[in-house]
């Protein structure tokens, strides 16, 4: 106690004027870096707490901004099996970073350790990564010292992506036991995913080049290296890395990255883009993917989140059909509002498999995936992955095949089992899903992208006083708040066809965001628009 408020001292809290407060959101507390090294400290206390709740297993902690520009940062928690931090834990973020003095830093710090009979005691641990801003090094020294003054072993892995340090919190707490999540170590993420990807393969050959554009953030140096662990003579996978600069900090995720080519639906400036050659983006912590292609005719076609999760519907469907276990496992798609109505009908209509809606924010999805056997999730962005149940993996496991293609299949699948990153959207992992899928079908991109087409959209980003006003229902897709405006919102979507259109707060900035979707383009801006104007 009296370490915690002495080193609190070097760590005063900036007020946010106007009555605000900072906030755990979606993403953990993400803002201009400047302000973000007190905030870092006491994130650091609550991780201290967090370990000793959890009976000493290992917490993580992320420094990353994602797609955000290079000034911004952002610190988020990582719990025990590699999920996001459990909901009930955000007000205590919120509490500890929020108290005005260093005194009741402490007493809020006490008052969450006796509600929550924290035995302060039991021995700690935290393990921490950071993406490549340069503010990084300070905001973990910060951390630091925070769990220098908890008594709480402490490694810095340094550089990684958001993705691996889920990894390594999950294989760090399942160490030398049955379910062991693999080697605790960036390494045996490596080895882990290059054998994976090898057995998912079974002798496919991979076609053509891959240009990874890496945003120019950590996802570059991370994706070499595991292309240098991957044994060249057992996969023939050719990849072109581009947007790789992690020295010159401000052309993180500038005109490049999977944010970037989703939210302007275009190709990254640079480099120019090879006629119809297969291109991906990562953002700048990796854990968002984009495919496009750019044709000869320089025309732009992208294969997003919802096309991601389609195509592993499709495939994933398709082995457990031949693996003989239709009728035990159950596969669903969880989605958000943003997801493109066409990808919605797709799934459910023609791949006849259930489909979820839930609000933004990976927290919402993972939990709804994991109620299915094998549990698909992404958002339209490029953020997801593929969850398999502790029943689907004994299925998996036990079931004693009837002929080499049933094998086969169950093989695949539990080669796919180790090459999804159980714990948190990959864009590396999920990249090799996407090669492996498409490697078996002998499909290029526009193959993948004939399955549907996607009905054209547009969203909008509306500057407004108070975003707090704002509140939705119905998974995000109906504003209950301010009073009349959804019925608005509903006799405009009645004039076009195909329609729909929704209005939310964004959780990251204090905007409000209109998504519409129609049968044409020209119909999914004008309807935009009016929308918009009902929300300004
Ligand atoms: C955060 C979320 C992302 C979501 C985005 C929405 C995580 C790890 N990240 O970046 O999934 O799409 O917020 O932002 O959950 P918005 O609320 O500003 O639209
Ligand atoms: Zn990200």
């Amino acid at each position: 106690e009296a370490a915690i408020l002495a080193t609190s001292q070097n760590y005063p809290i900036v007020p946010l004027g106007g009555g605000q407060a900072y906030t755990y959101g979606t993403a953990g507390f993400r803002m201009k870096a400047e302000l973000l090294a007190p905030i870092c400290f006491r994130v650091g206390l609550l991780a201290f707490l967090r370990s000793a709740f959890m009976n000493s297993q290992t917490i993580g902690v992320m420094v990353t901004a994602s797609h955000n520009p290079a000034p911004d940062n952002g610190v988020k928690i990582v719990d025990p099996m590699g999920e996001m931090l459990e909901q009930d834990w955000e007000k205590y973020a919120t509490a500890l970073v929020n108290a005005a003095t260093d005194q009741e830093l402490v007493k809020i710090f006490n008052r969450i350790a006796s509600e929550l009979k924290i035995n302060l005691k039991l021995p700690t641990k935290v393990i921490c990564g950071r993406d490549t801003r340069p503010s990084g090094p300070k905001l973990v020294a910060a951390l630091t010292d925070a769990l220098a003054a908890t008594n709480t072993e402490f490694i810095n892995y340094g550089w990684l992506t958001t993705p691996q340090l889920h990894y390594l919190v999950r294989a760090t707490n399942t160490e030398g036991n049955p379910l062991s999540y693999g080697k605790v170590s960036e390494d045996g993420y490596y080895e882990k995913l290059a054998d994976a990807f090898i057995r998912a393969m079974n002798g496919r050959k991979i076609n053509g080049t891959l240009t990874v554009d890496c945003a120019n953030g950590i996802g570059a140096p991370k994706l070499i290296k595991f292309l240098k662990s991957l044994p060249q003579d057992k996969v023939n996978f050719i990849v072109k890395v581009v947007n790789d600069n992690v020295v010159k900090p401000d052309v993180l995720n500038l005109n490049c990255g999977a944010d970037f080519v989703k939210t302007k639906q275009r190709a990254p400036l640079s480099p120019e883009p090879v006629p119809s050659g297969r291109s991906c983006s990562f953002d700048g912590d990796a854990d968002r993917l984009i495919y496009y292609w750019t044709d000869a005719e320089k025309r732009f076609s992208m294969l997003d989140g919802d096309r991601i999760s389609s195509l592993a519907a499709l495939f994933l469907g398709n082995l457990v059909e031949g693996a003989g276990l239709k009728d035990e496992l159950r596969i669903g798609v969880v989605q958000t509002a943003y997801a493109n109505g066409a990808s919605t009908a797709y799934i459910s209509q023609h791949l006849k498999l259930p489909v979820i809606c839930t609000p933004t924010g990976v927290k919402h999805l993972h939990h709804v995936a994991q109620n299915f056997d094998i549990g698909i999730y992404f958002e339209a962005n490029g953020h997801g992955t593929v969850l398999f149940s502790p029943d689907a993996l004994s299925a998996l496991k036990t079931t004693a095949p009837q002929s080499p293609a049933q094998k086969d299949c169950l093989d695949i699948l539990l080669a796919l089992s180790d090459l999804i990153n159980q714990t948190v959207g990959d864009a590396i992992s999920d990249m090799l899903l996407v090669e492996v899928i498409l490697a078996h079908k002998g499909w290029t991109l526009s193959d993948w992208a004939m399955t549907y087409m996607d009905l054209p959209n547009r969203l909008v980003r509306i500057e407004v006083g108070d975003k707090d006003l704002f509140k939705t229902t119905d998974a995000e897709r109906r504003l209950s708040r301010p009073q009349g405006a959804q019925d608005e919102i509903d006799n405009e979507v009645k004039k076009f066809k195909n329609a729909r259109s929704f209005a939310r707060a964004s959780g990251t900035e204090n905007a409000c965001r209109v998504y519409a979707e129609a049968a044409t383009w020209s119909e999914a801006n004008e309807l935009a628009e009016r929308v918009a104007r009902i929300i300004e």
